[in-house]
């Protein structure tokens, strides 16, 4: 059943705990916590105080994506304010591979998130280390872009590695998530969908009534 995750960027933060009752009714699988450092990527996003204030207000799963450079620096920071699953980005840290066992040994997940431009060559190794791919639909930086389209073959290409090689690792799409997007996406088995503005935030809908319908549609 795919999971959806909640980019808390995207959400009011002048009525957190409202807010984030209103999720927990839509039954979402978490929150999805985008940190940003103006370096990487040309923009700030949340930062420690956010963090303290949603993990006090949930046990669901923190989905911390990194969106800054030498991640490898501040892994114990997000461990210790509470993250169940962190992904960063292959091309801000020199040494991935160590990067993924670091983030492993605290026993949580671990993911790489990859750029719309990167191919999944750049997974062919790693990719049985990891607990997900945060495959990026839109680059990183934003909420409220457009999708990049030929990113769907990736999806299908990185369905047929995992297949092939009879892997466990999940796929998440990060990035101009809609109904249509997911119902195409839930047929090929993508697993779980980070939900911004495309599909949650700022309707004048509830988020249950949003999320019953997104369910009912790709339960059939
Ligand atoms: C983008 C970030 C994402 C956004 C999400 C917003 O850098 O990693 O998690 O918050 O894409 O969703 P939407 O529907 O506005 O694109
Ligand atoms: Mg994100």
């Amino acid at each position: 059943m795919a999971k959806f995750y909640v980019s808390m960027m995207c959400a009011d933060m002048t009525h957190l705990a409202d807010e984030m009752k209103n999720l927990e009714e839509a039954e979402i699988e978490g929150y999805h916590l985008d940190i940003m450092d103006g370096r990487y990527v040309p923009n700030f996003a949340l930062g420690v105080a956010d963090i303290i204030g949603i993990r006090k207000l949930t046990n669901k799963d923190l989905d911390v994506h990194l969106m800054i450079e030498n991640p490898e620096k501040h892994i114990d920071l997000f461990v210790d304010l509470g993250a169940n699953m962190i992904s960063f980005h292959l091309n801000s840290t020199r040494h991935v591979d160590r990067l993924i066992n670091t983030i492993s040994s605290k026993g949580i997940k671990v993911g790489v998130a990859l750029n719309p431009s990167e191919t999944i060559e750049e997974v062919k190794y790693i990719i049985e280390k990891l607990d997900f791919i945060l495959v990026m639909g839109v680059n990183p930086g934003f909420a409220g872009q457009q999708y990049v389209n030929y990113v769907d073959q990736k999806f299908k290409d990185l369905k047929n590695l995992i297949a092939q090689r009879n892997l466990k690792v999940e796929l998440y799409l990060d990035g101009c998530v809609n109904q249509d997007r997911v119902e195409y996406l839930d047929k090929i088995g993508v697993d779980g969908y980070v939900l911004g503005t495309s599909l949650l935030f700022g309707k004048d809908r509830t988020y249950k009534e949003i999320m019953d319908e997104v369910n009912n549609k790709i339960r059939g």
